[in-house]
């Protein structure tokens, strides 16, 4: 309890809270839980009026998981692995945001979130070695630790497109989707974005719109999720495999309960190869992608041949050749951008009420009053989707002036791209951690926000039991973690495709340079570094 530790409270006693979390996704539940447990005083500001993050907000039509529930959902609670049953295999929206709030109800977490509270300035005070935030109604607060819990894709970005505010139809973007139901029946509806979230959002509207127009500017190497229901028994069973589900995705690169293939793809003969994916193909999930020969995301040849086994798919399922042609992608191979999963994308197509546009060869113009311009046709609508993406990774950060010693902003600490100690701590940014900062552990991305937030909250125990109110991290440690976070890099087939994933929005004046916006390393490596940190007793960093 606290009256173990007086030393630390009296030390903290002029600040409001001994840890200030932004953001009650995901990450902001669980440091919460931990920090409960710590009998720190600490607070969590969340911008929406709800928990839930990215849950909270991308309530879009077909928004769901694309990774199996079971392997996406929190391990650090027996009772909860015990209690809670996921109705499907990938998890829609609602189920998932039931889900987070599950969690706060069974833990009690939301007497310290304060909602409806958006922070815009985080300042370093060097008078005290603590934080000041400030939110957009101007009320301050004050911690002696700043955890940051504001996720990687969550400042969205609309389209650079004149006009988009002279619209007068319904308009949305995707991450801001209201909470009341919308009706597409018998509307002329368009979407702008054919990524993850445009994907799921058309084969989910075309069940039931008037008709849909479908803008495209790049496609996207999609494959089907095959969802289905989860019964009783088999909740259960998988239940009875947690375990060895959690064990799994310990062992593998991304995190994710798929190992990929050791084999070369070129080695492989094509009827094995061919056999091989037709069997990969009726998989659930990421299987398709994760579970296939590595080499396809550092070989060129062997990326093809698997690009050219999808681009079959595709022509096998949509009706119009041209259009077939239009959904295959001709300028990035295979899994060198995210890949979306569907069900029943491709179908979409073939029916008389939805229409593609490719705004590569048709470029769109503007946004007008009533619908939207191309160089060669003007369509109206009564709605407007944009599905068109994040300012990621980074975004979260500039949406909130940052300042660390001296007045320093990150956005300048950062202006050549992200610089970081372990994704975790940034230089002249004293006390401050960040969950999924960029540069940290990816992938599978709960596995991700739970292996960070218990980092950071063994942490800061260590600073509670230590009498702590100084951590920083040297300039030394950020050069090396940035050039190994670099040497990992090499060689991906990823890194050299605009995407989210190598720092690039089209949309964002500063940000049409490519950077290494991930860690692409191992994730057993990451942890490896990271655990070894903790081994030698945190003097990596400057402690105080
Ligand atoms: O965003 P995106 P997203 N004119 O950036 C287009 C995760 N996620 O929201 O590629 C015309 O991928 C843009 O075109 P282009 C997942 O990690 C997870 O779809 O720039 N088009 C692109 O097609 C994912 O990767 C789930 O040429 C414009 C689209 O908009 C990440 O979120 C579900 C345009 C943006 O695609 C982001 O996905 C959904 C313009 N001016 C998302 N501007 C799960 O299942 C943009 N575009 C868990």
């Amino acid at each position: 309890g606290s009256t173990d530790e007086p030393s630390f409270s009296q030390m903290n006693q002029d600040l409001d809270y001994d840890v200030l979390i932004i953001g009650a996704g995901l990450s902001g539940i669980y440091s919460t839980y931990r920090m409960r447990q710590l009998n720190l005083r600490a607070k969590v500001l969340e911008a929406g009026s709800g928990v839930g993050g990215t849950w909270f907000w991308n309530r879009y039509p077909g928004a769901r998981f694309d990774s199996e529930s079971y392997s996406y959902n929190f391990s650090f609670s027996q009772e909860v692995l015990d209690e809670w049953n996921w109705s499907e295999h990938f998890a829609s929206q609602p189920e998932t945001l039931r889900y987070c709030e599950f969690l706060c109800d069974k833990f009690d977490l939301r007497r310290d979130m304060q909602f409806n509270t958006r922070v815009v300035s985080a300042h370093f005070q060097d008078s005290s070695n603590s934080w000041r935030l400030t939110d957009e109604q101007g009320r301050t607060y004050t911690s002696r630790f700043l955890v940051t819990c504001i996720g990687i894709l969550n400042n969205y970005t609309m389209p650079n497109i004149p006009g988009v505010t002279n619209f007068q139809g319904e308009a949305c973007h995707t991450a801001r989707w209201p909470q009341e139901p919308v009706s597409f029946e018998n509307k002329r509806v368009a979407i702008i974005g054919t990524g993850a979230t445009g994907i799921q959002t058309i084969q989910e509207i075309t069940k039931d719109v008037g008709h849909l127009t479908v803008f495209q500017r790049t496609p996207n190497w999609s494959l089907p999720l095959r969802n289905g229901p989860i019964s009783t028994e088999e909740m259960n069973e998988i239940r009875s495999r947690y375990p060895e589900i959690f064990r799994k995705c310990l062992e593998t690169w991304s995190c994710f309960m798929h190992v990929s293939d050791p084999r070369d793809t070129l080695q492989v003969s094509p009827e094995e190869r061919e056999a091989f994916w037709e069997e990969l193909y009726e998989q659930r999930g990421f299987a398709k992608w994760l579970g296939n020969f590595g080499n396809i995301n550092t070989n060129k040849e062997a990326n093809a041949l698997f690009s050219e086994f999808v681009a079959n798919k595709i022509r096998s399922r949509v009706n119009d050749p041209v259009t077939a042609e239009t959904l295959i992608p001709k300028c990035h191979g295979f899994g060198t951008k995210r890949v979306p999963l569907e069900s029943g994308y491709f179908e979409a197509y073939n029916q008389p009420n939805v229409r593609l546009v490719d705004v590569k060869s048709n470029p769109i113009e503007c946004i007008t009053e009533t619908g939207i311009r191309t160089r060669d046709e003007s369509f109206d609508f009564d709605m407007i989707i944009y599905a068109t993406g994040f300012d990621a990774v980074t975004g979260s950060f500039t949406a909130i002036d940052f300042q660390g010693v001296n007045g320093v902003k990150l956005a300048d600490r950062w202006a050549e791209g992200p610089r970081t100690f372990l994704g975790l701590f940034v230089e002249s940014f004293p006390n401050m951690m960040m969950v999924m900062g960029p540069h940290q552990m990816f992938g599978n991305i709960p596995r991700s926000i739970e292996y960070a937030v218990g980092w950071v909250s063994r942490f800061i125990e260590f600073c509670r039991d230590h009498g702590i109110t100084f951590a920083e991290t040297s300039r030394q440690k950020v050069l090396d973690w940035t050039e190994h976070v670099h040497t990992c890099a090499d060689g991906l087939l990823a890194n050299d495709v605009d995407s989210w994933m190598t720092g690039v929005n089209k949309n964002l004046a500063h940000k049409q340079k490519r950077i290494i916006a991930r860690y692409q390393g191992p994730a057993p490596g990451y942890r490896k570094l990271a655990e070894d940190v903790a081994m030698r007793g945190y003097r990596d960093l400057k402690l105080a």
